[in-house]
């Protein structure tokens, strides 16, 4: 298996640079610009377009696999997650960033097999930086290991989160408490790159010490986790314990010191969970 395995993430590999090359053409020509959940919840042709690249390409080679794909969600396919080989697509992380040319946009695919990420890669298209890990074999970027901070002060640390794409009131409050505590803490400044999956690889890279969000999906998640935990991360819950990829909430951190220091800041809540059934229950 474990060949198979790597045969499929070299196609991930050479999959997510053909997609990176097509958003970075369609940035100069489509910004046409549509909505899914909510006015702030952005979705372009482009998107669509490059979803099913991906998949297409991959069913090619792996005609069994499964897909779960953020474009396939949202034109109404179940986002279930079985012990079968599962891709998990993201064709543009940070699409909003995509539609305003703001300079961070990824092709994000995570390899699941026994619901377990075998394998995540990240493409920052517009960087040109290929993240790659493979479960067991470490993290690298453009082939370089890559290896999250040591920083264990809380006081000395750089935490990215986002706003996301709600503007439910309740919700708003929640972000805004959270943000409050830890810039209060103090920590030395708060960033966002305005895609899970690369704040994810600024985590394992070592340049922030910690990423939290609420309202992130699976495919926001799945590559990242790995790229965090190869590089020696850990993932956790924004209530302590284990990350669910299917709970939309996540902490990834350099360490468990860290990671339970935000913990303690944050102002829990909990969105619909992507394998919610279709009747809309927690
Ligand atoms: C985005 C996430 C980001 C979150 C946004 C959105 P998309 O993904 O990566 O962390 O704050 O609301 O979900 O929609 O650009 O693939």
């Amino acid at each position: 298996m474990a060949d198979l395995w790597q045969s499929a993430m070299d196609h991930a590999v050479s999959v997510a640079r053909k997609a990176g090359e097509v958003v970075r053409e369609a940035l100069q020509v489509d910004r046409k610009v549509m909505t899914k959940s909510s006015s702030v919840d952005l979705v372009t042709q482009t998107d669509q377009k490059v979803e099913k690249l991906i998949i297409q390409s991959v069913q090619e080679k792996f005609p069994s696999h499964r897909f779960i794909g953020e474009e396939s969600v949202a034109a109404g396919e179940r986002c279930v997650l079985t012990n079968e080989p599962t891709w998990i697509i993201d064709p543009i992380d940070g699409t909003t960033n995509f539609v305003h040319a703001f300079p961070f946009v990824a092709v994000s695919i995570g390899f699941c097999v026994n619901k377990q990420v075998e394998f995540g890669v990240v493409y920052s298209c517009l960087e040109d930086k290929m993240f790659t890990a493979r479960r067991g074999k470490g993290s690298f970027c453009n082939g370089e290991p890559l290896q999250v901070s040591d920083q264990k002060d809380i006081k000395q640390a750089i935490i990215a989160t986002e706003f996301g794409s709600s503007r439910d009131p309740e919700v708003v409050d929640h972000i805004f408490s959270s943000l409050r505590n830890i810039v209060s803490i103090p920590v030395h400044g708060v960033r966002g790159a305005g895609t899970a999956a690369i704040n994810m690889c600024l985590v394992a890279s070592g340049c922030v010490e910690a990423y939290y969000e609420i309202g992130i999906h699976v495919w926001d998640v799945a590559a990242g986790s790995l790229i965090v935990s190869e590089a020696g991360g850990v993932l956790m819950d924004v209530e302590g314990g284990q990350m669910d990829m299917m709970s939309r909430r996540i902490v990834a951190a350099n360490s468990k010191i860290i990671a339970e220091r935000i913990v303690k800041e944050i102002s829990v809540f909990s969105p619909l969970r992507d394998d919610a059934p279709p009747d809309g229950h927690h």
